[in-house]
């Protein structure tokens, strides 16, 4: 089976101000060549919305939703308390805690409705991308391939720059930079 076009994987998040962190959750579906689609649900402002959204997902064809929100961060957890859709969080930096309150508030679902909670901020977002690939995988081969590929070649990029200290001479030292010499009196 192939993935096709519709949005197999849905992006919500509390508010536009988290779209800094949740751009590279979009970025890397976009990379791997997975549908999604992006949106701004709120829990405590757009409740309805939310319940609407995490209601409907399932009908409409989404097979993951990925949910970032910071501070009390209750989206995560209260998408999953209304599908049976795997719901991957990802805690947004807030500004008073750094997204400590975030995390805790995403991983911390007492037992019975799971939300699998990534890392903080932009590190987060990537991996959630990362983690709804590796779950579609399982039904299309499509997706599964290009998540090979993206691990290979990060793998290749690592090994291919295996001292940092002589990459950064050798970036110096490359034709065409430009290198000031002191005049001598
Ligand atoms: C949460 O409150 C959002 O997820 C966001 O991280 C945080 C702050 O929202 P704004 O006040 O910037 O809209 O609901």
């Amino acid at each position: 089976m192939t993935s096709g076009t519709k949005p197999l994987v849905g992006i919500i998040m509390g508010s536009t101000s988290d779209w800094e962190s949740m751009e590279h959750a979009a970025k890397t579906l976009e990379q791997l060549g997975v549908p999604h689609e992006t949106r701004v649900v709120s829990a405590h402002r757009t409740p309805d919305l939310l319940f609407e959204y995490a209601s409907s997902a399932e009908r409409r064809g989404i097979e993951v939703v990925i949910a970032g929100a910071g501070g009390a961060a209750h989206l995560p957890g209260m998408t999953a308390s209304k599908t049976v859709l795997p719901v991957l969080g990802v805690p947004v930096e807030s500004k008073t805690l750094k997204g400590l309150d975030s995390l805790l508030s995403i991983a911390q679902m007492p037992g019975g409705i799971p939300v699998g909670t990534l890392a903080i901020g932009k590190a987060g977002a990537i991996n959630a991308a990362l983690l709804a690939a590796a779950i579609l995988g399982n039904k299309y081969p499509n997706i599964r391939e290009a998540l090979r590929k993206f691990r290979e070649s990060q793998t290749v990029k690592v090994l291919s720059t295996p001292d940092p200290a002589k990459s950064a001479i050798a970036a110096v030292l490359a034709p065409g930079t430009k290198t000031k010499r002191k005049k001598r009196a």
